[in-house]
């Protein structure tokens, strides 16, 4: 399967359908001579661009709108324009976005536009209460947000096992809690306010559930555990929350009957593609539900140099989604 995007280097693909088409909202990746390290400080994006297509079957043509943030547009941002989401609520699009502060600490951006394509400006500060990577943004059938984040390793999610604004930095780098009955840690989730900017509540730890158990995810478990990479689609009733599992290179996904979960988890995605990081979202688009991912084929197999890449998923009987292969 060809990339989607071939004159840049693209990753971490949010897809959703605005105004008919799918506009897709990756991460812009570039060459770095920042040494690879298992804390992704080769992951060093400064920009984002937005895409759109009026097709996926052919796909057409997709636009590259150009550069709709960057960096110096963001006065707390220090670097890392990390994995972004974007929304559309009450007549406004939204651009989410982790980065980096002065301090070294990731938080989470927000930033808004009058179309889907952008540009976007950003608010001055990060969401009060924010941290880690990935946001997800999901709005329900009832008009209520939620902004799903957390990452392990370099994202920092593991520094915040005391509490939501307690940053233990002694946790920085690739570090995760293991041994013997130590649970994963969770994705995180907060429901937004109306006017997308904040979060309305308290930060919550989502619990994923294997099935076999009903207990939560063990923190050696690295086949199922949560590593990155949130993403939440609703099909009818049932909320699939989907996400990578980082050094075991998945992408996985648990459901559940709340936008808070629990999810249990339901099985594979799909299966490892070149590359380290796996990263995706699924949109449905004209009644047909569609995987957006991204793997390292058109760099050769550079890790921080990804490509995005589209496939059609398929549910079963029991709603269960049926396990892909890269191609
Ligand atoms: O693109 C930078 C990071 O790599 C993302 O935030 C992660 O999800 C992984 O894809």
């Amino acid at each position: 399967m060809a990339p989607l995007i071939t004159h840049l280097y693209t990753a971490d693909p949010s897809a959703h359908v605005f105004e008919g088409r799918v506009y897709i909202y990756p991460s812009h990746d570039r060459e770095t001579d920042i040494q690879f390290n298992d804390n992704g400080d080769q992951y060093d994006m400064a920009d984002y661009h937005v895409f759109s297509t009026p097709s996926l079957d052919p796909v057409a043509p997709v636009t590259d709108h150009g550069v709709v943030l960057r960096t110096e547009d963001i006065p707390w941002v220090s670097k890392q324009l990390w994995a972004p989401d974007a929304a559309f609520k009450d007549g406004k699009y939204y651009l989410f976005f982790p980065a980096r502060d002065h301090a070294g600490v990731f938080r989470i951006g927000v930033a808004v536009g009058d179309r889907p394509e952008g540009p976007f400006a950003p608010d001055p500060e990060p969401i009060a209460g924010s941290y880690s990577i990935d946001p997800a943004s999901f709005v329900d059938t009832d008009n209520e947000a939620y902004l799903y984040f957390g990452g392990l390793w370099g994202g920092q999610l593991q520094c915040y096992q005391k509490g939501n604004d307690i940053f233990d930095a002694s946790w920085g780098g690739p570090k995760e809690p293991s041994g013997a009955g130590a649970y994963a840690l969770g994705p995180r989730v907060a429901r937004l306010t109306p006017d997308m900017h904040q979060f309305a509540e308290e930060v919550r730890e989502i619990e994923i559930l294997a099935p076999e158990t009903g207990e939560r995810i063990l923190a050696d478990d690295h086949d199922r555990r949560f590593f990155e990479a949130a993403w939440v689609h609703k099909r009818g009733d049932v909320y699939y929350f989907s996400y990578s599992t980082g050094d075991t290179h998945y992408l996985a996904y648990a459901t559940g009957s709340s936008p808070y979960g629990p999810f249990t988890y339901g099985g594979r995605i799909l299966e490892p593609v070149l590359g380290w990081t796996t990263h995706h979202s699924i949109v449905e688009f004209e009644g047909r539900w569609w995987l957006f991912h991204h793997d390292c084929e058109l760099s050769g197999g550079v890790n921080h140099l990804r490509s995005v890449k589209v496939k059609e998923i398929f549910y079963d009987a029991e709603g269960k989604i049926v396990t892909e292969k890269p191609e």
